[in-house]
């Protein structure tokens, strides 16, 4: 047999044959390119990105393997206005997410498509979304017409050969069709067809719409079949605490977009927390299933970081900076002179002179950022020094907590437990959090974003809560849950907690609290630490009362939250589980006796 040729085909896979000639019909793209995920091949497609001008490569000594590209200005954002779930009836998308009738939806986007790829390749990438081998794991095929998806998807998922591997023969694939259009945004449309296991983007090229393993499958088409098939697809990191003992327990959190999930997937404890040691298995999505021993299992799908740029430095996350140092493609960065890249909150002082994230000449003086505040890296996760030995484990981690967090100036304390299962779910469901540039849109409005999972449920939002809610009955020893924010501020506008490797103060009463060696104090809202079991030391003084202010319950505020909480579940529409409602009166009835007899105002606890 003639030895293949980098862009021939390589699969013998009848439904995919079929499939990509139909959307090859409908794309007209003057060649087809089937990747393999090879090194080979990584290098012609570079090189080729590189003399098209898509990527500029960096100073190779400083940055080796990592290239700069830059968007469309109008293309650096989720998109969720024009993102669709086209699931038959409305109902099921539910008042939470933009419903389209599927037929009309492909009618219009196949006139889109309709020669869209004219004078253009068409890229067919397998991937594969988790360990090959995983039951859990899921095949998806993307085919688009941008070379710097399919080099990225080459980054964020086990891209090649090995995706036919998994899907060994079978029609079991996510059908993803991904056209750039001329990148304008009255004709951008990412659009999920759950019930066809099939996605299609048109006019961005933006990561959380064109990367189409991400959030369009693993989360939103995953969400819904894990709904039918007994197992969670989340926006959660997942990590592992090995104590100085080697006893190793894995957490799972959920914090909106652009809240810290990457940092907290990355933490390095502070150093009297000697010979503790946090792994990294996921920082941005978690897939999970009950294991036949009762608890929870998790798997990270993705296979690398796509994480926010701004804000990263040696000081708030070596970690990623670490992982960015090499074969990394950097998306709307500030380049220097001498090819290096910057941006704002990276270590030292800004250059002198730049060329800013929109091609632009940038110094100091320049009121604009020099990156966007969205810019961001994709990186192997290969690159993490600290990932977890367990990333590739076929049946995944036990997962003994779960925790929920949002951006919140005010109202939500520091950390604390919920009473049981149900009352987890109420918090996760109640989450609320200050939207970030991750989405297009108004930055710094408090909005609920249930279990950070409003942009990405699959959907009905009422549908996903029962879901929850059912999840227990499959548990006999389910996650215990928590909710944290590391970002409540004082009364002059500054954070009270500092953070960071900090957090891990808050991670140790977690896992003690799981392992069953930690107290709790009961309040109104859940468990509290006890303060003086809470570990600060080694902190500068005025801890202690940092701590009691950031755990701090005000009634005042917490009026107001529930009034919020309400307007939410009533954009629901009746979808809300009884349960929670009831979870609801339960706290507004806690909160109501702890006024009782205090001056209006707020409380320590
Ligand atoms: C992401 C997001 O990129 O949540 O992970 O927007
Ligand atoms: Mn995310």
């Amino acid at each position: 047999m003639p030895s293949r040729q980098l862009g021939e085909v390589l699969v013998s896979n009848k439904a995919v044959l079929d499939w990509v000639e139909r959307q090859r019909q409908l794309c007209q793209p003057d060649r087809v390119f089937w990747c393999d995920g090879s090194e080979e091949e990584k290098k012609a497609l570079t090189a080729g990105a590189v003399s098209r001008g898509i990527l500029i490569e960096l100073d190779q000594k400083k940055w080796p393997g990592c290239h700069l590209h830059r968007s469309h200005p109008s293309d650096v954002a989720r998109a969720e206005h024009l993102t669709y779930i086209c699931s038959p009836t409305e109902a099921e998308a539910g008042p939470t997410n933009n419903w389209a009738d599927p037929a009309q939806m492909y009618k219009r986007l196949h006139a889109m498509c309709d020669g869209a790829m004219r004078g253009r390749t068409m890229y067919v990438i397998p991937y594969l979304m988790g360990p090959l081998g995983s039951p859990l794991s899921r095949v998806g095929i993307e085919l688009t017409d941008s070379i710097y998806v399919a080099l990225s998807m080459r980054i964020m998922t086990r891209m090649g050969s090995t995706a036919y591997d998994q899907l060994a023969g079978l029609d079991d694939f996510n059908r993803g069709l991904h056209c750039m259009l001329d990148v304008d945004p009255s004709r951008r449309f990412i659009c999920h067809f759950p019930q066809d296991n099939t996605i299609i983007s048109v006019g961005s090229a933006y990561g959380g719409n064109a990367l189409l393993g991400k959030k369009c499958l693993a989360l939103r088409i995953a969400s819904w079949m894990a709904r039918q098939e007994g197992w969670m697809a989340e926006h959660m990191l997942i990590l592992g605490v090995e104590s100085p003992a080697g006893e190793r327990t894995y957490v799972a959190a959920a914090f909106p977009s652009a809240c810290g999930k990457t940092n907290f997937a990355m933490l390095i404890p502070p150093a009297h927390f000697n010979g503790w040691k946090v792994w990294t298995v996921g920082d941005d999505i978690a897939w999970m299933k009950p294991g036949a021993d009762g608890r929870l299992y998790a798997i990270n799908p993705e296979n690398g970081y796509f994480g926010v740029v701004p804000g990263t430095n040696w000081k708030s996350n070596p970690t990623a900076m670490q992982c960015m140092s090499r074969d990394t493609i950097f998306t709307n960065v500030a380049l220097t002179p001498d090819l290096d890249v910057w941006w704002e909150g990276k270590d030292g002082p800004p250059p002198s002179e730049c060329v800013d994230w929109k091609g632009a000449p940038w110094t100091p003086a320049s009121k604009d950022k020099a990156a966007h505040p969205n810019s961001r890296f994709a990186a192997p996760m290969t690159n993490n020094p600290a990932l977890s030995p367990e990333v590739n484990n076929i049946h995944g981690v036990p997962i003994s907590a779960i925790i929920f967090g949002g951006r919140r100036a005010d109202t939500m304390p520091l950390v604390y437990q919920a009473f049981n299962w149900i009352h987890g779910v109420y918090i996760g469901a109640t989450m609320g959090s200050e939207t970030t540039a991750a989405a297009a849109g108004a930055v710094g409005e408090v909005r609920r974003d249930p279990m950070a999972m409003l942009p990405f449920c699959g959907y009905n939002m009422g549908a996903y809560f029962q879901h929850w809610i059912a999840m227990r009955q499959h548990m006999q020893r389910p996650p215990r849950i928590f909710h944290v924010n590391w970002f409540r501020k004082d009364g002059s506008g500054k954070f009270i907690w500092p953070g960071f490797g900090d957090n891990m103060r808050v991670l140790k009463w977690i896992i003690d609290r799981c392992n069953g060696r930690a107290h709790g104090d009961e309040t109104e809202l859940g468990w509290m630490p006890r303060l003086e079991e809470f570990d600060l030391e080694g902190m500068p003084d005025g801890a202690a009362q940092r701590l009691e202010a950031a755990q701090r319950i005000v009634l005042s505020e917490w009026r107001r939250e529930l009034d919020l909480q309400d307007h939410f579940f009533t954009k629901l529409k009746g979808d809300v589980p009884k349960e929670l409602l009831l979870q609801r009166e339960l706290l507004a009835s806690r909160l109501s006796m702890m006024s009782q007899g205090m001056p209006e105002g707020d409380r320590a606890v």
